[in-house]
C-alpha cells in the first residue's frame, strides 16, 4: 500500500459497536468486567484505550514497523527508550540535537549511571573511536535540530549491527512521509508527534516504533508501568492529522525549497542550512534516504550580529516567533535562547550552533506571501 493510502486507512476500522467511520474518542478511565478477568481486552485506560490502539496501529504502518507505542510527549518517548538501558551502559549521540534530548540525557540519566558521548555523526568516522564494550545505543536525528545536518543511517547501521548496538533515529524533522529509518536498518524510530505527524500545533505527543518484538515488550511495559500515556482526545486529533500528512508534507517541501533558494540569493544572508542544495554536505545522502528535503531550514546573516538577527526574529508577521515546528503555520525561532538554551553555550559552539542562528519551520501558506514576509523582515537589517 502506498503512503497516502496508509495515512488515510491504516489501523483505522469502522467502530465495531456503531459503524462510525471515524475512530471514536473513548473518554473512559476503566472498562466493566463480567467477572474478574472476564473482559473485552480492555481493563484500565493507562494500559489500553481503543482510540490509542488505533493510533498506534496507524503509526506502525506509517513507519513500516510492526509495533508502535504512543506517549504523552516526544520527551516521554525518549525517556522510555533510555529506560531500557542499565547503569554502566553508554550511548553515542549526535552532537546536534534537540536541547530537551540533550537535557534529559545529561541531567536526568547521567546521574543514574548511563554515559552519553556527543559527536558529529554526519561524519560516521567519528563513531569508531567512541565504541567500546559498554556501548549499547547510537542516537541520531536526521535531519538534525537545528543545523539540518544529514546523517547516513545505513552507514551507522553497518557499524552498529555487527557489534549488537541498537540504532535509534529521532525521525521528527523528516516525518514518516520523507524517511523510514527501519527500512534503512535502524532498530528503533521515535517521533515528537507534536510536530509534522499531528501537524496543527494543537497536541503534544510522542511515539516509539520498532520491528524488534522483545524491545517493543520492554517499551510497552514501561508505557504501562510509568504511565506517560496520551489521552484519547489527543489520539483522535493525531489520527485526524495523519489523514493529510502526505498532502501537508508535499506542501512543506515545496515551500521549504522556495524559501531556501530565496534566502540563499538574498544579499543580507550569509549561510542557509538546507540539504536540498546540490553543494550541501549531506545532499547525496539526503537524496538517497529521503523522499524530499523537508520544510525545516536555518540561516545566518552577513556580519553575524545579534542585533540584526533580532530584527529578523521580531520583524516577520506570518512567521510567528515560537518554539516547535511542523505545523501548517510558519514559525521562526532562535535556537540559542529558545529550543537549545538547555545546552551550555560552549557545547553549542562545539557543535557549530552559533548564537545568531535563525531557524524556520516553513508552513503550507502561499509561498509568495512567505517570501514577502521574510523580505520585509530582512529589509529591517
Ligand atoms: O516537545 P516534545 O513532543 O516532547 O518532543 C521533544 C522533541 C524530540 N525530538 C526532536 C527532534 C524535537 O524537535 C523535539 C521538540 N522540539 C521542539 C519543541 C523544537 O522547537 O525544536
Amino acid at each position: 500500500m502506498k503512503f497516502g493510502t496508509k495515512a488515510i486507512h491504516a489501523g483505522v476500522e469502522p467502530d465495531p459497536s456503531t459503524g462510525a467511520i471515524m475512530t471514536p474518542i473513548y473518554q473512559t478511565s476503566t472498562y466493566v468486567q463480567a467477572s474478574p478477568g472476564d473482559h473485552k481486552g480492555y481493563e484500565y485506560a493507562r494500559t489500553q484505550n481503543p482510540t490509542r490502539t488505533a493510533l498506534e496501529s496507524s503509526l506502525a504502518a506509517l513507519e513500516n514497523g510492526q509495533f508502535a507505542t504512543a506517549f504523552g510527549s516526544g520527551m516521554a518517548a525518549v525517556d522510555a527508550i533510555i529506560k531500557s538501558l542499565r547503569p554502566g551502559d553508554e550511548v553515542i549521540s549526535t552532537n546536534d540535537l534537540y536541547g530537551g534530548s540533550y537535557r534529559i540525557f545529561t541531567k536526568v540519566f547521567e546521574p543514574y549511571g548511563i554515559k552519553f558521548h556527543f559527536v558529529d555523526l554526519s561524519n560516521t568516522e567519528n563513531l569508531s573511536s567512541l565504541i567500546n564494550d559498554n556501548t549499547k545505543m547510537i542516537w541520531l536525528e536526521t535531519p538534525t535540530n537545528p543545523l539540518i545536518r544529514i546523517i547516513d543511517v545505513e552507514a551507522v547501521v553497518n557499524i552498529a549491527k555487527p557489534r549488537g548496538i541498537k540504532v535509534v533515529v529521532d525521525n521528527t524533522f523528516a516525518s514518516p512521509y520523507l524517511q523510514n529509518p527501519l527500512d534503512l536498518g535502524a532498530d528503533i524510530v521515535m517521533h515528537s508527534i507534536t510536530k509534522y505527524i499531528a501537524g496543527h500545533s494543537d497536541v503534544v505527543m510522542g511515539c516509539v516504533v520498532t520491528n524488534d518484538e522483545a524491545f517493543h515488550q520492554q517499551i510497552r511495559f514501561i508505557q504501562n508501568a510509568v504511565g506517560a500515556v496520551p489521552g484519547p482526545q489527543d489520539c483522535f486529533l493525531v489520527l485526524r492529522g495523519i489523514k493529510t500528512l502526505h498532502l501537508r508534507m508535499r506542501a512543506h517541501c515545496e515551500n521549504g525549497a522556495k524559501v531556501a533558494h530565496f534566502l540563499k540569493s538574498h544579499p543580507k544572508v550569509s549561510h542557509v542550512y538546507w540539504p536540498g542544495f546540490e553543494d550541501a554536505p549531506g545532499h547525496e545522502v539526503a537524496k538517497r534516504q529521503m523522499r524530499d528535503f523537508g520544510g525545516m531550514l536555518s540561516f545566518t546573516l552577513k556580519g553575524d550580529q545579534m542585533d540584526d538577527a533580532l530584527k529578523v526574529l521580531e520583524g516577520t508577521s506570518l512567521f510567528s516567533l515560537a518554539e516547535s515546528l511542523g505545523g501548517v503555520e510558519s514559525l521562526i525561532g532562535h535556537p540559542a535562547s529558545m529550543t537549545h538554551a538547555s545546552i551550555p553555550k560552549e557545547e553549542r559552539e562545539k557543535s557549530g550552533l552559533s548564537d545568531t542562528l535563525i531557524r524556520l519551520s516553513v508552513g503550507v501558506e502561499d509561498a509568495e506571501d512567505l517570501l514577502e514576509d521574510l523580505a520585509k523582515a530582512l529589509d529591517k537589517v
